[in-house]
C-alpha cells in the first residue's frame, strides 16, 4: 500500500456536489482505501480571471494501484463528471490531480509527481496540511513550510464538509 494524495477542484455546475460525487467515486476505487478527506475551501481562480471561484480539497488514499493506473482512474472519474478540456487553467466541472505518490518522484509523458504547481498553491497545500501536518515532499521539503511561504489566494474554509465519508479531525 502506498500513501497517495489527490487534489480535487471544481468551479462549474455546483462545485460542492461535484466534489461530493468525486469523493464517493474515490472511496469506491479498487485496491484502494480512502483514509481521510480534507475540509473544502473556496478560492479565487489562478489563471484566467473571467471564471467563477473554485472549491478545492484533497484526500488521502492508501492504494495498490500503480501511478498510471491511479491516473487512469482519476481521469475516468473526471470523464464521468462531463469534464471538458477547453482552456488551460480554465473552468472545469472536476479536476483531480495526483499530488503525491508515496516518496516517489515521477516524470513521464503523462505524469509529473509531485504535481508541478503544488508548491505555489495555497488551495492545494492547506488541504494537504489538514490531512497530514508532518507531510514532506520526496525532496524533504515540508508542506507546512511551503504553506507559510506560499502566496495567499484568499482561501475560505467551507462548513460543513459535504458528503462526509471520513474525517481528518476536529473543526476550527
Ligand atoms: N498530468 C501530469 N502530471 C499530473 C498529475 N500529477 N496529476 C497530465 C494529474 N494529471 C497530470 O491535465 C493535463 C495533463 O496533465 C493530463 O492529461 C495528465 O496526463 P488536465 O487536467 O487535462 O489539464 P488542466 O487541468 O487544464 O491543466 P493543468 O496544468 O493540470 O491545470 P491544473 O494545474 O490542474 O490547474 N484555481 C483555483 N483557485 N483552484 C483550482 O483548482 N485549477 C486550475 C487548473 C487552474 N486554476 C485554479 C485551479
Ligand atoms: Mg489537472
Amino acid at each position: 500500500m502506498v500513501d497517495a494524495y489527490i487534489g480535487l477542484g471544481s468551479n462549474l455546475a455546483d462545485p460542492l456536489s461535484q466534489l461530493a460525487g468525486a469523493l464517493a467515486r474515490l472511496a469506491a476505487l479498487p485496491r484502494t482505501h480512502l483514509v481521510a478527506q480534507s475540509p473544502f475551501y473556496a478560492s479565487r481562480p489562478v489563471g484566467p480571471q473571467d471564471q467563477p471561484d473554485f472549491v478545492n480539497g484533497a484526500v488521502h488514499l492508501q492504494t495498490e494501484l500503480a501511478p498510471l493506473e491511479l491516473l487512469d482512474a482519476l481521469q475516468s472519474i473526471e470523464q464521468a463528471h462531463q469534464r471538458e478540456r477547453i482552456q488551460r487553467w480554465g473552468p472545469r466541472t472536476l479536476d483531480l490531480d495526483l499530488l503525491i505518490y508515496g516518496t516517489q518522484t515521477i516524470n513521464n509523458d503523462r505524469l509529473t509527481v509531485p504535481h508541478v504547481e503544488l508548491v505555489n498553491r495555497d488551495f492545494v497545500l492547506q488541504p494537504l496540511l489538514d490531512l497530514s501536518p508532518n507531510l514532506q515532499l520526496p525532496d524533504g521539503r515540508r508542506v507546512a513550510d511551503l504553506r507559510q511561504q506560499c502566496v495567499d489566494n484568499g482561501l475560505r474554509r467551507l462548513h460543513p464538509v459535504p458528503g462526509s465519508l471520513a474525517s481528518s479531525g476536529g473543526d476550527d
